[in-house]
């Protein structure tokens, strides 16, 4: 697949998303968000791609919307910019039956920070930084923010990171539970890469059915989420992988998962 402005390659399964409008710090016009949205749908469909790696080109990850773009003349709403750049992005994140991994090389601000919140996992360069910063420029947290941060972090925290827009640096974030690793700077790469190429290898749909456990229970009590448990190992049970994997643990070798 070839795109104008992000990267888009596939590397032993992990297919690596990379934002790069460097000299804006990969903040978002509508073109890279509409590419990143395409390029989603392209790894849902595509059986061979089992991971799913963001990340930024140059020294930022993301900086959210392009504040030149959003005062534009012609430019459009504020809520169209929303509904058509962010939350479907969100949502095809979510969705696909894959993990997803941001790889946080530099600063994340704005939407930019909650994309990374939205993803499965996190991993982080030491000097990342993180900001909510929309309040700094007298804007609400989009991108699925409100949603996700006070359940990641709670209601106190998550009311703290937004309403003074301060920088959280990476192992902020680390001690909160948010990120999985820091790593140092130059080697985040290397160690995303890594975790992708491992989480490639393990039972994709199992990956995917917990992914969606995880999407109910943010709104379920338990007796529904007990069922959907039921429902969903069900499927689970009925998987390749499965069989694979306990024909392994008994036949005492190392499992090759096939990701059906
Ligand atoms: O409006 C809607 O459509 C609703 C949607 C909202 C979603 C949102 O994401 S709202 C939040 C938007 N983002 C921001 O408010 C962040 C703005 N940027 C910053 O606060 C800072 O740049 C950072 C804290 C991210 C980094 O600071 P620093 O000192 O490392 O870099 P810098 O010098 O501020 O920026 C470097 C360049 O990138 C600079 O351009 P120049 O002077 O070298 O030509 C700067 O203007 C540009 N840049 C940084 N962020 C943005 C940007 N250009 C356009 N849009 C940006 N968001």
């Amino acid at each position: 697949m070839a795109f104008e402005i992000i990267g888009f390659e596939i590397e032993a399964g992990v297919a690596i998303i990379t934002l790069n409008r460097p000299d804006k710090l990969n903040s978002f016009n509508q073109t890279m968000a509409y590419e990143v949205q395409s390029a989603l749908d392209y790894c849902m469909e595509d059986a061979a791609i089992r991971c799913v790696l963001i990340t930024g080109a140059g020294r930022a990850f993301c900086a959210g919307q392009d504040l030149e773009e959003a005062i534009a003349p012609n430019s459009a709403s504020i809520e169209e910019h929303v509904e058509s750049k962010y939350n479907p992005m969100v949502r095809r994140i979510r969705a696909i039956k894959k993990p997803v991994i941001a790889a946080v090389n530099g600063v994340a601000a704005g939407a930019g920070a909650n994309l990374a919140y939205c993803c499965d996992i996190i991993v982080a360069a030491q000097s990342a930084k993180f900001i909510q910063s929309f309040i700094n420029i007298g804007l609400i947290p989009d991108t699925g923010g409100t949603y996700f941060l006070p359940r990641i972090v709670g209601m106190h925290k998550a009311a703290e990171l937004m309403m003074l827009g301060e920088k959280m640096t990476a192992q902020e974030g680390k001690d909160l539970g948010i990120i999985y690793r820091v790593f140092p700077d130059g080697e985040l790469m290397e160690g995303a890469m890594e975790l992708a190429k491992r989480m490639a290898l393990m039972p994709t749909k199992g990956l995917g059915l917990i992914k969606k456990a995880l999407n109910m229970s943010l709104r379920h009590d338990l007796d529904q989420q007990l069922e959907v448990e039921m429902d969903l190992q069900g499927r689970a049970g009925r998987t390749y992988d499965n069989a694979e994997g306990i024909n392994a643990f008994l036949e005492k070798r190392k499992p090759v998962f096939k990701g059906e």
